[in-house]
């Protein structure tokens, strides 16, 4: 017996432990590895055999790094790194190109700091593939673009790429507080160990540099716009310099939120009023202390007098007073301020859409040179859908750069599948008509070349061994910094180019699987808020339906002030005859929005108040559109179970399982949705369901009584 259990049972349970282990790690490691998988090729390449790479400089080290990670696990060979003749790989910045390959430096010059030339050109004789650039971040980004192109077709050799990005500042802002918990965060804990730091440098702080790198975001805002002054005090700043230190080799700088109050809170100052001298002085000399901790500190990222948030106002003061104070003590060590547009105010009875506007646009041209004003995609609050913000193109004298919401605080947390960049490029694409026609958001926010321009995305990245909670969460991430570098890209081809890096090549799988993804974002919006309908979430944490909600302290706090449902109909009138919103925009806008006969359905009740027999283009009334379009967005969740079980054979097993579990709770949710605003909507329509509509489970009673105390993404209520 005992020798039975000795040779045979023994090793065989201890296999079984080792594939089990294997499994589990190798799931891991396929989830946390984001879209830098490097999958075994089944074709060879000798493109890394020898590369010809200065590693002495950090940076280029950090490419070094990269390339054994990628060839080794690609082509299963270590590449030989040397300065000899016979290379083929050559990365070196153009003033070290021998004069021979002036072609090539002439096409390089004319490219940005950041821009690179990836060329295959004949040396010595042998065909060689060449990555130059202006300095060592252009050739890491030129490396990883190059990586991009091998993990899509690992056979590929010929090369004629230059590329450089369009906005300068590419920046994550997390929303993480210093004790750990992250404002809107839905997967997991903050990744900043802030009690380890400095002396504890996570692998993962790197990891998460390389992934960013590798989409050209180049700056990081470390902690929550609700902001702790804590931050600034030299005990955090030696551990925000670790981080810095960390993140300098991939390119990316650190940004610290600037809670107004700071002078008073941790400096003991009686006022913190952006005019008074000791306050400037106060601000000069925290501003030369953090340079002495991070000596290429990016700068502040501002939220002032929103939400509760301390600012100017406060002291009687505006924006541009406190915006231009921050402005001038960064200036001498070439920081800049980003200073957010997110504002309305509780004493302010006008239309919240029209609120940040009215604040913010009588001061164009009064902010500091170093000052972006960072706007948020709509004017109203990261909705599934919303109109460009109408301050985009409103201040042509002002730099303003996009914030994008990538963590899905209105999109489903981490448990729905929503490729956002199809939402990204949506207002991105829209024509502002600001300066004639084709002066589209893109546009606007590029600026003028070589001025500051930029693109921020509230992060969705946690603890969760996946990094942002839902696989496909990975894309938003993606995504955001494919955008952030090109404001023109489309989001096809980021969907695309993700799956393949991230998944499987096999043109069926992604031609299928891509087709889920940019339907996705116009799924949520119908079984959410269809037809314009907004802001229509439960109380706080957002999570689940909540249009019956009327009992806030403030008014556009409930959701009831933005469908405004009663017996007449729905919808907010933001039209003339309304708040009048729509005057903000360009007459062209305007008018098209304005116009039942022109405005688009998904925006009708944005800027309509319609009643509920409104005939709507498909001859049907509103209230029968309503319940169809819930409906369409459930069935379109069906769909995308049904697709994704297609999809069984051409991925590995664990990412299969995890995104259909997934599904299952979005499918769930999403009924919920419709049945909670239908059955609330009921109420002023007194209609029937239409017949498309399958029936509410439970009454309206029901849906109300849901409580969720321990939603994510708040502080929780202990
Ligand atoms: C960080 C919304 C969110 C808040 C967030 C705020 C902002 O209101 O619900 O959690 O605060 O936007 O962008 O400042």
């Amino acid at each position: 017996m005992n020798y039975f259990y000795k040779k045979l049972i023994l090793p065989l349970f201890t296999v079984l432990l080792l594939c089990n282990s294997f499994t589990a790690s190798a799931q891991i490691t396929k989830d946390y590895d984001l879209w830098l998988q490097y999958q075994k090729s089944s074709v060879a390449n000798d493109i890394f055999k020898n590369i010809a790479l200065n590693t002495k400089d950090e940076t280029n080290k950090a490419i070094q790094d990269e390339l054994k990670t990628a060839s080794e696990r690609m082509f299963q060979y270590s590449p030989t790194f040397s300065n000899s003749g016979n290379a083929t790989l050559i990365i070196k910045k153009f003033s070290e190109l021998e004069p021979t390959q002036k072609n090539i430096i002439n096409k390089a010059n004319a490219l940005n700091d950041e821009g690179f030339a990836i060329e295959t050109i004949q040396n010595k004789g042998k065909k060689t593939v060449l990555i130059t650039a202006k300095n060592s971040l252009g050739l890491l980004y030129g490396t990883f673009r190059l990586l991009r192109e091998l993990q899509i077709d690992p056979s590929k050799k010929h090369f004629s790429i230059a590329d450089e990005p369009k906005l300068k500042v590419r920046m994550l802002n997390h929303w993480d507080n210093l004790d750990g918990t992250v404002e809107r965060g839905y997967a997991g804990s903050s990744i900043w160990n802030w009690q380890k730091l400095p002396d504890f440098i996570d692998k993962k702080y790197i990891d998460y540099a390389r992934a960013n790198a590798s989409v050209g975001i180049n700056g990081v805002a470390l902690i929550n716009v609700n902001s702790n002054a804590l931050i600034l005090t030299p005990q955090y700043l030696e551990k925000v310099s670790a981080l810095a230190k960390a993140f300098r080799p991939y390119g990316i700088k650190v940004y610290l939120t600037a809670r107004f109050s700071a002078p008073i809170e941790i400096g003991g100052l009686k006022t913190a009023d952006p005019l008074n001298q000791e306050v400037q002085q106060w601000w000069n000399n925290k501003v030369n202390e953090i340079y002495k901790f991070i000596p290429d500190f990016g700068g502040f990222l501002v939220k002032a007098n929103s939400e509760g948030q301390p600012g100017p106002q406060n002291y009687g003061r505006n924006h541009v007073d406190g915006a231009n104070m921050m402005a001038k003590a960064l200036q001498p060590h070439h920081g800049i301020v980003l200073w957010r547009a997110f504002v309305y105010s509780e004493t302010d009875s006008s239309d919240r859409a029209k609120q940040a506007y009215s604040e913010f646009v009588p001061y164009d041209g009064k902010f500091e040179d170093n000052v972006l004003v960072q706007v948020k995609n709509g004017a109203i609050d990261f909705q599934p859908r919303e109109p460009f913000h109408p301050m985009f193109g409103a201040m042509p004298k002002s730099k303003l750069m996009m914030e994008y919401q990538i963590t899905q605080e209105y999109l489903g947390f981490s448990s729905h599948l929503v490729f956002l960049p199809k939402l990204y490029e949506e207002v991105l694409e829209s024509d502002t008509y600001k300066q004639g026609k084709g002066s589209t958001v893109a546009k606007i926010i590029e600026g003028k070349p070589n001025e500051l321009s930029g693109m921020a995305g509230v992060a969705n990245i946690g603890s969760d061994l996946n990094w942002t909670g839902h696989p496909f969460a990975q894309a938003n991430w993606y995504g955001f910094g494919r955008l952030a570098w090109n404001p023109e890209l489309s989001s096809e081809k980021i969907a695309e180019e993700w799956l393949q890096q991230t998944f499987s090549k096999d043109s069926n799988f992604v031609k299928t699987i891509s087709k889920i993804m940019l339907q996705s974002r116009e799924s949520v919006v119908k079984y959410m808020t269809p037809l314009g309908l907004h802001h229509i979430m439960a109380t706080n944490h957002h999570y689940g339906p909540g249009p019956w909600v009327n009992d806030l302290a403030r008014p556009e706090w409930n959701p009831v002030y933005y469908h405004k449902a009663d017996k007449n109909g729905i919808g907010f009138d933001r039209t003339a005859t309304g708040s009048n919103a729509l005057a903000q925009y360009s007459p062209e806008i305007a008018q098209y929005y304005g116009d039942l006969k022109t405005c688009p359905e998904e925006y009708l009740l944005w800027f309509h108040h319609l009643p509920w027999d409104y005939k709507m283009k498909n001859g049907k009334i509103l209230w029968d559109n309503l319940g169809i379009k819930y409906q369409e967005g459930v069935n379109e969740v069906k769909n995308m179970i049904t697709t994704w079980e297609s999809a069984k054979p051409y991925i590995d097993a664990e990412r299969h399982q995890e995104v259909a579990q997934l599904l299952t709770i979005q499918l769930k949710e999403a009924i919920w949705w419709k049945d909670a605003c239908m059955t609330y909507f009921q109420t002023f329509s007194n209609l029937p369901f239409p017949k498309e509509m399958e029936t509410p489970k439970h009454d309206l009673e029901y849906y109300k009584s849901l409580q969720f105390p321990f939603a994510p993404g708040i502080k929780p209520h202990w």
